[in-house]
């Protein structure tokens, strides 16, 4: 076990900033970063807060991406707005689109944000429960480098982890949102398992001989698998398609023919859909919405995706976060600049 140091969440929002600073990007880029990574901690999500930090310094410094980058928002439709994101960060390009995002979405009743060209490296739940938060219904897809066999593949990598979220405003309580990998596991969550000693699950993935493994360190060596054979498989391919090619966006194969080895993320597409009920001229949306989750929490068994992440956000706000010692002194190293 890793000795461990409690933090709190603006601690782990501050700390990210001074590194992401210190790595080159401006003030409005690192804040972007630093509030969704400390969102992914404060709910849970470890695989994707600050344990990322040291991955988005490195890709800023070696100029992977641009730190410096201002999304460029085109109108491209009535129901379509674009973002350019010149190799920046996706939390930016994300803020920079949702307003006419939600504009559209509620104008038209169908609305789309396509961004191309920003590196995501984090949770996607931020980017759909804010467009629930405003009463629609929300979700997001994004790619990511080649990770991933399509069904029946052994060795060959072709999709990213590409995950997606779906996000569904409720009547007095925060929005049920989903948000989960195409692969059997969240690249994150191996690199965890090989970090903490832990061992891997035989679904997922393989080692570079096109074996299996339960050795963590050697599936990031070889490839991962879709969760539930060929059903996962075409969920990757359905992302890999929306987030990248409708986008314009660099494939999954292209971004790991261009990656350097710095550890951080790499520039991809990135869509998201958002849906007002209301336009869809459904006025009793929220309340049958509610009827579905009543039946199914009618078998205590059950419980709603989101629960554990809202459950944890509960407890973060007041206790903080247990990170492990070492982490927190590479993150703050970082944070005090090149000597
Ligand atoms: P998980 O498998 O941990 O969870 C997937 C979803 O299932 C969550 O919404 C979770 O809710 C829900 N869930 C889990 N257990 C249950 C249950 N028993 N009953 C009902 N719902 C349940 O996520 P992944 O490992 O697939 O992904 C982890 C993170 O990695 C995600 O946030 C994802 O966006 C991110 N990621 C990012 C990528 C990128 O390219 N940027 C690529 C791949 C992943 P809850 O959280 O409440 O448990
Ligand atoms: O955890 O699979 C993952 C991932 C890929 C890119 C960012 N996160």
């Amino acid at each position: 076990m890793h000795k461990t140091i409690n933090l709190s969440l603006s601690d782990i929002f501050e700390l990210s900033v001074d590194a992401l600073l210190a790595s080159g990007a401006n003030r409005e880029n690192a804040e972007a970063v630093a509030a969704v990574v400390r969102n992914a901690d404060r709910d849970g999500c470890t695989s994707h807060g600050i344990f990322r930090v040291p991955g988005y310094c490195s890709a800023l410094k070696l100029g992977a991406v641009n730190g410096h980058a201002k999304p460029e928002l085109i109108d491209q439709a009535p129901s379509i707005v674009r973002i350019e994101a010149s190799n920046g960060l996706a939390p930016l390009a994300v803020e920079a689109g949702r307003p006419s995002l939600i504009k559209k979405a509620k104008d038209q009743g169908i609305a789309t944000l396509a961004i191309r060209n920003s590196a995501h490296f984090a949770a996607l739940w931020p980017d759909t429960e804010p467009l629930a938060d405003d009463g629609l219904v929300a979700m997001s897809f994004v790619n990511s480098r080649a990770f991933v066999a399509p069904a029946g593949g052994k060795r060959r990598r072709v999709f990213g982890t590409n995950p997606m979220s779906f996000a569904v405003p409720r009547s007095g309580q925060p929005p049920m949102v989903f948000d989960q990998a195409s692969s059997a596991a969240a690249r994150g969550e191996i690199m965890l398992a090989a970090r903490d000693g832990h061992k891997a699950l035989a679904e997922w993935g393989l080692g570079p001989d096109g074996e299996e493994t339960d050795d963590p360190a050697e599936i990031l060596k070889g490839v991962q698998l879709p969760f539930g054979g060929y059903k996962g498989g075409a969920i990757a391919l359905m992302v890999e398609i929306l987030a990248a090619l409708l986008t314009g966006g660099e494939t999954s194969l292209e971004a790991e023919r261009s990656y350097t080895g710095h550890g951080g993320p790499s520039p991809a597409g990135h869509l998201i859909i958002a849906m007002d009920p209301k336009r869809f001229g459904q006025e009793n949306f929220i309340n049958r919405v509610e009827l579905l989750f009543e039946e199914m929490l009618a078998d205590p068994e059950v419980r709603l995706p989101g629960d554990r992440r809202l459950a944890m956000r509960q407890k973060t706000q007041t206790q903080g976060v247990d990170i492990p010692e070492i982490l927190f002194q590479e993150v703050r190293e970082i944070s005090r600049g090149p000597k």
